[in-house]
């Protein structure tokens, strides 16, 4: 063993530590072993020369832990093991580092995987992001409530991004104008063949101290600048779904889309000079969500004031490069700044969001969309700025990230923009990284397949279909049950170390993991485990095949109701724990602090994927894919991916259940949740134990809110606005009929299985060949 790479390591310990293997920290072994990455991956790849680049702008970019990933990807896990264990260390070690949580959830997990599966399929893909100091904050409980403390992602450095201080641009706020200093990763392809670029933006001050102030004894003055400027890429807003107008988020979003956007043009130049008119032959842009959707207006502003570019021109540009995607329906989610705020921060960006206004205006008027008509186009209306009228009018694309959302788009959310540029409007359903979600998380039943089919469903997961053929095969089955088994054991060794429970690999896992949010109803889940604890104490529920329900979910600081039901479940944990009559058969975890890491560990050891959304408000869903991935059955409603999901493996592989999206369309102005609650006594013991004294919300009232929220409502929302009493029972049922299926283990062993050989079409690789392809032609 002498390879450049090991070298590298020991010579980087040398040099940055002046250690050797035998006396370095983790830390040290940490900055050693990435820097050696980094420089091999540099060393080894092919450079793309003069061809079309595409840009992914994204707030978000939730990438995890990069250290097993980028060595899997270089090939160098093995040798780095080897490595590591001539001087007695395991490269579990590792396990210690951060994640790098600069994401809430799915929206920016999905950049992490499509920047993975690019580079592997050596697309020319670069994304583009801000470096917050503080990630999504950590997550703790203190008697069952949700604490948070700060996510100081950088205490073992940072080794794996490069500062580019000759690349720093200046952006410019109204009487503030900060430098945005590039950090660079290396994103490396699978093979380490391809290594695209994902830079993230750091906000620093022009002038970091003010030494005139100072001296006049003025301290706090002497720092402001730095101060201020530094703020805007402090920390990422832990809301996921919710749209909060605060003036640092629109100044965090206009920093990174001025900055990213003044990096290519800056190159552009270099090789066109001013004529713009090839810039869309150079650059596809590609937009995550609203989030960076102020790029359009800038670019307009950028191209028509400092490039001299005729203002239709301009635009033509933008729509001939920028493309969107759109992650949600839900209104409250939708991002629209009131214009004041917008002319307070930015007011030189919003004469082109005028503009914008007044070009749709006039192309609607000659089509004869006029007055009233036009209104609901209207970019700007009651003093409201619509970002995702500027991302449809501005743009060639708006893609919807399952079918069934793309087509919820186009028939209604979006429908007025569909019916005036159907062209525009087209699918991308989200998929996720296998080298991660199973080659790296799941090592022993990537090696089971490996050994039956070779290794090619590493870069093309439409492979994993050759699986079917051993899907009767007694021993076949037996092997993946010994390996799911063994991943519930590490699993339960994990829960054990972090978070004291104990939880038995016997049991079924039934597992849900994601943001807390009420669409995703892990309340319902909840009550239907009541259910089944007074059934099975009244003698209703026999033979309940014992099951572990574990969740895991971060709620955002504010979102009271979010925490008030992370509250209910650490409650409803608390009683069963306590009765060892039922705790025979049902245990209630909560895991703390869910990431990136935490899953890694919890979706090879479902045996039930929870995903139970109200039907029509879950985009796509992109957890429900790592489940089947990795042999799990759904559990779920016709929603997202699940609907795909299904149609790849089979609903008699699955567990469909609950109210469809015409179905609630159909109900929803008659809908009665009390007249549920009052006709059906196991609804209401379920949710009378919300204000009976079964449970001790701490004098908080949050249980007391919940159930007047499922039976009352409140201003903001009708009563039970996402159907849990409507969907219960039926819920309960099917639940109970997947509990019942698993008694024979054999039947329900092929069922994962099958999930497992036919989820070829949820790998990103597909996701984002379509989006090369289709949208950006690169
Ligand atoms: C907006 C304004 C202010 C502060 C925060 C935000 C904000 C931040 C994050 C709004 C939304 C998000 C994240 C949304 C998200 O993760 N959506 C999910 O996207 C996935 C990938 O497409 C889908 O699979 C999920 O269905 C969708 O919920």
């Amino acid at each position: 063993m002498n390879t450049t790479f090991q070298n590298d390591v020991i010579k980087c310990l040398e040099l940055d530590a002046g250690k050797t293997l035998e006396n370095a920290t983790t830390k040290e072994l940490y900055n050693a072993v990435s820097k050696a990455a980094v420089a091999q991956a540099y060393r080894g790849a092919d450079k793309f020369i003069g061809t079309k680049r595409a840009a992914y702008l994204s707030a978000e970019f939730l990438i995890g832990r990069m250290v097993y990933s980028n060595l899997l990807n270089l090939g160098l896990l093995e040798e780095t093991k080897e490595l590591l264990a001539t001087a007695g260390i395991d490269i579990n070690v590792f396990e210690d580092i951060e994640d790098d949580a600069l994401g809430n959830g799915g929206l920016g997990r999905l950049a992490a995987c499509f920047i993975d599966s690019a580079a592997t399929q050596n697309i020319p893909l670069d994304g583009y992001g801000i470096r917050y100091k503080y990630g999504l904050f950590k997550q703790y409980f203190e008697d069952g409530f949700q604490k948070e403390k700060a996510d100081d992602w950088q205490t073992y450095g940072d080794p794996w991004s490069i500062r580019r201080d000759e690349d720093t641009v200046i952006v410019k706020f109204s009487g503030q104008e900060v430098k945005a200093v590039p950090y660079d990763m290396p994103v490396i392809g699978y093979g380490g063949k391809t290594v695209n670029n994902l830079r993230l933006w750091q906000a620093e001050a022009v002038n970091e101290f003010d030494f005139d102030q100072f001296n006049r004894n003025n301290r706090a003055a002497s720092i402001a600048e730095k101060n201020d400027a530094e703020v805007i890429s402090s920390v990422l807003y832990p809301n996921d779904e919710t749209y909060e107008g605060k003036v640092l988020r629109l100044k965090q979003q206009y920093f990174f889309s001025s900055a990213s956007l003044q990096d290519m043009i800056r190159k552009y130049k270099a090789k066109h000079g001013s004529d713009f008119s090839q810039f869309s032959k150079e650059y596809a842009i590609q937009l995550n969500d609203t989030h960076p959707v102020v790029s359009i207006p800038e670019f307009l502003r950028i191209l028509v004031e400092e490039e001299k570019v005729g203002v239709k021109e301009a635009i033509g540009y933008a729509k001939e490069t920028f493309a969107y995607t759109n992650h949600t329906i839900m209104p409250e989610a939708l991002e629209k700044w009131s214009t004041n705020l917008f002319i307070d921060v930015i007011p030189e960006v919003y004469s082109y969001v005028l503009i914008l206004d007044k070009e749709l205006q006039e192309e609607l008027a000659a089509k004869g969309i006029k007055g009233e008509a036009a209104n609901i186009y209207r970019i700007i209306d009651n003093d409201l700025i619509h970002m995702a009228r500027i991302a449809i009018y501005a743009t060639h694309s708006t893609n919807g990230v399952a079918q069934i959302h793309s087509d919820i788009l186009k028939t209604t959310a979006l429908n007025e923009w569909y019916k005036l540029y159907p062209e525009r409007f087209n699918n991308k359903t989200n998929g996720i990284t296998q080298r991660r979600w199973l080659a790296l998380a799941n090592q022993e039943l990537a090696s089971f397949i490996t050994g039956k089919i070779g290794d090619g469903w590493i870069t093309d997961l439409y492979k994993l279909k050759e699986m079917e053929q051993f899907a009767d095969d007694i021993d076949v089955l037996n092997e993946f049950a010994e390996i799911k088994h063994k991943k519930k054991v590490e699993l339960a060794e994990y829960m054990h170390k972090v978070d004291g429970f104990t939880v038995n690999p016997d049991f079924i896992f039934d597992i849900q993991v994601k943001r807390l949010h009420e669409y995703k109803r892990q309340l319902l889940n909840a009550f239907s485990i009541l259910d089944i604890y007074f059934g099975i104490k009244e003698g209703r529920i026999k033979n309940f095949n014992p099951t572990a329900f574990i969740f895991g979910a971060k709620a955002a600081p504010g979102y009271y109701r979010a925490k008030g039901i992370i509250k209910f479940i650490n409650e409803i944990g608390k009683l069963i724990a306590a009765d060892p009559e039922v705790s025979k058969y049902i245990s209630v975890s909560f895991v703390s602090n869910y990431n990136v890491s935490y899953a890694e560990k919890l979706t090879p050891a479902a045996d039930i994927s929870e995903q139970i959304s109200t039907a029509g408000t879950e985009a796509s869903g992109t957890g429900n894919m790592k489940f089947m991935l990795n042999g799990a059955v759904t559990l779920g409603t016709f929603d997202g991916a699940n609907v795909e999901i299904v149609e790849q493996a089979g609903e008699e592989n699955n567990y469909i259940f609950g109210a469809r999206v015409e179905e609630i369309e159909k109900i929803k102005d008659s809908y009665n949740p009390k007249k549920i609650y009052n006709d059906n006594p196991r609804i209401r013991k379920v949710l009378d134990t919300l204000v009976d004294g079964t449970f001790n919300d701490g004098g908080t009232g949050m249980f007391r809110d919940l159930y007047e929220s499922l039976l009352n409502g409140a201003h903001w929302h009708r009563a039970d606005h996402y159907y849990l009493l409507l969907d219960l029972i039926p819920y309960c049922e099917t639940k109970l009929r997947c509990n019942a299926d698993y008694s024979d283990r054999q039947a329900f062993t092929k069922k994962c299985y099958l999930n497992m050989a036919n989820s070829g079409k949820f790998s990103s690789d597909r996701t984002i060949r379509e989006y090369a392809d289709e949208i950006w032609g690169v």
